[in-house]
């Protein structure tokens, strides 16, 4: 039995993807950070609360790291926890770049003395292109962030690639785009415009403040994305590639799909703007190529863009009924 390490098992993709590795027979340890009181929303939505083995350290501290590898010396190690709100990026410059930056560091220096069998996935971000003046964004496209979340996902990358090529390591970066689904957090912006229309429907609320609604992103499901880490993970030579789509909608977009779904046409009465929610520094350009996964690993996206939306919309809407 191949054993796995997951880290940000209380966020999006750690449940998603160790949901996967469970189903394809993986012993998973999944790795939280201690709280005094801990959020297992996501793995019980999922319904693996009795299947992961849930381990207690925090990727900024290098003692633990090395002491979970050294005890555990799993087979694969992915890295999906971070700061990961770009937005917050800015007011938490510190947190964020000793999450983002440092912590991939300590865990490679662990994997490096204790276990370098391991092999070792990073959680990298289209984030890191930036406004890039290339249309489509791939694997050769210049790093240009623009946000304190870019640049220290910029670091954990290079630190990635570095140990591949300094130690022989089996490590890999995957440059995701944007990925979504009903257990994405509530402040990021798909999830907060399908949370809210929930509430307006069910009359608990009459508005959605929202700041940039021009913005575009490239935007799959998070189901599909997780299976791409597994894939890298699975070759002969360890490589970098890029996750999108391949398509750019706007939040406008996404406000017009998840306000039909509650049958209303003209959204413009309950989105309010407020420019507390835009960014010091915003992206307008963000569009994947990933024709290298395509080709080499053959990986492509199966949700489109507005089943993806009309999904979040209807499992929020059972969030609610549920309720009553
Ligand atoms: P998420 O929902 O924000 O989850 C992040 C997880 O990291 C949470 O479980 C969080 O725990 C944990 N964490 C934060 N700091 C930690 C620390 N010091 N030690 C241990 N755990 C820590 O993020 P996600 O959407 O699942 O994304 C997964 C990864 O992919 C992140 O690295 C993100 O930056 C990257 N990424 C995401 C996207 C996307 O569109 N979703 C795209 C590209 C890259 P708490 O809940 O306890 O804080
Ligand atoms: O913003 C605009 C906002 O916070 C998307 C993370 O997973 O993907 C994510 O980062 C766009 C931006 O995601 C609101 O200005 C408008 O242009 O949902 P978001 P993000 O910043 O793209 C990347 C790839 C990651 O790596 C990150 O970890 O939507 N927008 N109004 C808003 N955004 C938010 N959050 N809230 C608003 O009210």
């Amino acid at each position: 039995m191949k054993t796995a390490i997951v880290t940000g098992m209380t966020g999006q993709d750690g449940p998603y993807l160790a949901k996967f590795l469970l189903e394809k027979g993986y012993k998973v340890y999944g790795l939280i950070k201690r709280y005094s009181n801990p959020n297992f929303e996501n793995i019980k939505y999922l319904n693996i609360e009795n299947d992961v083995e849930l381990i207690t350290g925090d990727i900024t501290d290098d003692g633990s790291m090395y002491q979970i590898i050294n005890l555990i010396k799993p087979d694969e190690f992915y890295n999906l926890a971070a700061q990961s709100f770009v937005g917050f990026s800015w007011n938490l410059n510190k947190v964020t770049t000793n999450a983002n930056a440092l912590g991939p560091l300590n865990i490679l220096n662990a994997i490096h003395f204790n276990s370098p069998k391991t092999k070792f996935y990073q959680a990298s971000t289209s984030e890191m292109f930036g406004n890039s003046k290339v249309e489509f964004q791939n694997e050769s496209t210049p790093f240009t962030p623009r946000s304190p979340y870019g640049i220290a996902k910029l670091y954990g990358h290079w630190i990635t690639v570095n140990f591949r090529e300094s130690y022989n390591l089996y490590t890999c970066s995957g440059i995701l785009f944007n990925h979504e689904s009903p257990i994405r957090g509530k402040e990021f912006v798909t999830r907060k415009i399908t949370d809210g229309v929930a509430k307006i429907k069910n009359k608990l609320s009459d508005k959605i403040i929202l700041g940039n609604i021009n913005a575009t992103r490239d935007w799959g499901f998070a189901g599909d994305y997780v299976k791409a880490m597994w894939l890298m993970l699975q070759q002969n030579i360890a490589d970098d590639y890029v996750i999108s789509t391949g398509i750019k909608k706007s939040v406008k977009d996404v406000l017009d799909i998840a306000f039909n779904e509650i049958g209303i046409n003209d959204w413009t009465p309950y989105v309010q703007i407020n420019s507390a929610h835009k960014r010091p520094a915003e992206l307008n350009a963000l569009l994947g190529d990933s024709s290298k996964v395509k080709n080499n690993l053959g990986w492509e996206p199966s949700m489109k863009f507005e089943e993806l939306i009309k999904f979040m919309v209807k499992e929020d809407l059972k969030r609610y009924e549920n309720r009553r």
